[in-house]
């Protein structure tokens, strides 16, 4: 917005009136998109608000509510938005906070901003995309109302009543203009990304509050341990080598750092990494630093406790981080978010303060727990001689050639198209579902790779052991991307790779098995939106001459009340193997008439634990997760 002259209201107002217009004209430039992600962006812009206020140290608690009619309320306690007229632009700064871009922020310097990055668009965007927005502050004695719709005040802001305390309250009824695919927010989305919120905000307590459905449902998340609690999280499935959780921070002038971590006896690490809160999903110059301190203090404690010699090779990163579980979380005052999905942190400065933080408190740590220490080191030592033992055996090169050589597997029926782009992997179950799927497929475009009995489950195995599975092999050749640091999504041979397995517990439990190889080796796969599972239809249901297929048992449900006492005729399949070659097409392969759920994971923290859950060995754990989680199953269907 351009500054304007005393008086010229009208010209002030255009500008603005403009400004929130380019938003509901291109608001993927301003949220990425206008489906289920963009619409949750909205309320994380609203929340990022009131966190900021948290980590300002003015609010406490906030409150969201999905309510019934659609709407979504984020209340907080922090210090209220200003009400008070701007001398210059005459207008209440509450009015300006709502309907100028990027003015959503503090004016005041010294408080962190959630800005630049994915989030930090400001609640002007939020009003602009909403067909109606009203909010309350209570500041200064009294509670002030002001509402809008599509971005513009309904009226002025109002003086209500005096009210006690302070606090912003914000309801917006998303634009069902703009958000044509949706208006509906995810429950469980929804409530991992509040919980995350809170573990990173220790003491913070956030409460979510569905009134959606039949009986209310509210969780509470607030967690004096911050990201120690975060760590115990995400190992409550795994088993600890050691019995702390290591416990790190410090703050500089420039930016504050802190980290949480723990080794369990599992072969994968998980380091999570934020920046002023936001998911760094590419990493960093934090993790940069995190990770050259980590290194370099585990190869110095070893060697002065003799338990790597003179004559032995440093361990290397890889054989550090073998079963790390790490939260890494930095707050900076001015944040450059990168990358694809700009989610890398950019700043220089912070490699080398996270460097030299570490450099000095996990060499302290250590040497006060001397006997936790020398556990890490005995894994870090064991999965260092299991890497050489690999390398030696020429596990190494076998691996490279494998996974580069031009041969694809025996067993793949590929299409003849070599545009990617069109071309799509079917991977199906067993070998009588396979003779019908190479029968009915469009041979252009579709390829075939059947996939016999039960993968190797890569939760339990080495890498190395891993690759050594039949299945694994052919998978990775046929995909063509190759696995782990190696992976090149340029080198995708399909750009949808379609698990079809049966609807029955075999099928789910196939299907978990391939999602967690692809969420382990090929997460980027996944990322990038070329991973889908095919719902093949449970019920064929004939009602004279009109043939349909149903998904579930609800869907059968609904019929039945549609169509009252109408004769039917019902007949459910039992797997993919009693399908001819026409049924299988026409129900899970036509690209007219399918099904098809892409996978996709928005939080890695969730994404961690249902994989370590239901690959993992915890059994009592597996149970309670699903039984929970039942109705929810979110990474597979969202
Ligand atoms: C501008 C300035 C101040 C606070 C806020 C905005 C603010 C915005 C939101 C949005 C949701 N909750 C919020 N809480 C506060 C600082 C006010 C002061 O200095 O007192």
């Amino acid at each position: 917005m351009t500054t304007s002259q005393a008086g010229d209201y009208a010209a002030k107002d255009i500008t603005v009136l403009e400004g929130l217009e380019a938003v509901r004209r291109r608001p993927g430039m301003y949220i990425g998109s206008t489906g289920p992600r963009g619409l949750h962006h909205l309320l994380w812009e609203v929340v990022d608000n009131s966190v900021d206020e948290a980590m300002a140290g003015f609010c406490t608690r906030i409150e969201v509510t999905l309510n019934a009619d659609g709407s979504i309320r984020v209340k907080d306690n922090g210090r209220g938005i200003p009400v008070d007229k701007h001398p210059k632009t005459k207008q209440s700064a509450l009015t300006t906070v709502l309907t100028t871009l990027h003015a959503g922020g503090k004016f005041e310097t010294g408080a962190y901003q959630v800005s630049g990055g994915l989030h930090g668009v400001g609640v002007s965007v939020v009003n602009a995309l909403s067909e109606r927005l009203d909010v309350e502050v209570v500041r200064d004695g009294f509670l002030w109302t002001q509402s809008f719709k599509n971005g513009k005040p309904v009226g002025s802001v109002k003086k209500v009543k005096p009210a006690k305390r302070t606090g912003t309250t914000i309801t917006f009824w998303p634009s069902k203009e703009i958000f044509t695919e949706t208006t509906t927010y995810s429950f469980s989305t929804v409530a991992a990304r509040l919980r995350e919120m809170a573990f990173l905000n220790k003491g913070l307590e956030i409460v979510l509050r569905d009134e959606r459905g039949d009986e209310p449902v509210v969780e509470t998340f607030r967690y004096s341990g911050g990201i120690v609690d975060f760590v115990k999280h995400l190992n409550s499935t795994k088993q600890p080598i050691h019995p702390h959780i290591i416990y790190l921070d410090e703050s500089g002038d420039e930016a504050e750092m802190e980290v949480a971590m723990q080794w369990t006896d599992s072969y994968t690490e998980t380091v999570l990494s934020f920046a002023n809160n936001i998911n760094t999903h590419e990493g960093g110059t934090h993790e940069e630093g995190f990770r050259k301190a980590l290194t370099r203090a585990i190869n110095e404690f070893a060697r002065a406790k003799g338990l790597l010699k003179d004559k032995d090779p440093n361990l290397v990163g890889e054989d550090v981080r073998e079963g790390l579980t790490a939260v890494l979380s930095v707050k900076v005052r001015q944040p450059q978010f990168e990358g694809q999905t700009k989610t890398k942190l950019g700043n220089t400065e912070i490699r080398g303060f996270v460097e030299k933080s570490l450099n000095k408190l996990l060499p302290e740590w250590l040497e006060r727990h001397a006997g936790e220490g020398r556990q890490i080191v005995e894994k870090a030592v064991n999965a260092s001689r299991a890497r050489v033992a690999a390398r030696k055996a020429r596990e190494l090169t076998r691996r490279k050639s494998m996974l580069e050589s031009a041969s694809l597997p025996g067993k793949l029926a590929d299409c003849s198209s070599r545009d990617a782009s069109v071309s799509e992997l079917f991977i199906v179950e067993g070998d009588s579902a396979a003779g019908p799927a190479k029968q009915a497929r469009n041979s252009e475009t579709q390829a075939i790779l059947p996939i016999r009995g039960k993968i190797i489950n890569v939760e339990k195995a080495r890498l190395t052991k891993a690759l050594q599975n039949a299945e694994i092999q052919a998978l990775i050749t046929a995909i063509g991307t190759s696995i782990g640091e190696d992976f090149n999504l340029e080198k995708a041979r399909y750009h949808k790779v379609i698990l079809l397995t049966d609807a029955d517990v075999d099928g789910s439990h196939i299907r978990t098995l391939l999602l967690t190889f692809f969420f382990r080796h090929m997460r980027p796969l996944i990322e990038a939106g070329y991973v889908y599972i095919a719902q093949p239809p449970l019920y064929r249901v004939k009602m004279g001459k009109e043939i349909r297929y149903l998904a579930d048992d609800g869907e059968l449900e609904r019929l039945r009340e549609e169509i009252g006492n109408r004769k039917v005729d019902v007949s459910r399949f039992k797997g993919l193997g009693e399908m001819n070659a026409s049924e299988l097409w026409e129900t899970a392969m036509d690209p007219e008439r399918r099904r098809l759920l892409r996978v996709h994971l928005e939080d890695a923290a969730l994404a961690e634990e249902i994989f370590s859950t239901l690959m993992g060995d915890n059994v009592a754990a597996r149970k309670a997760f699903i039984q929970k989680n039942a109705k929810d199953v979110r990474f597979l269907d969202v």
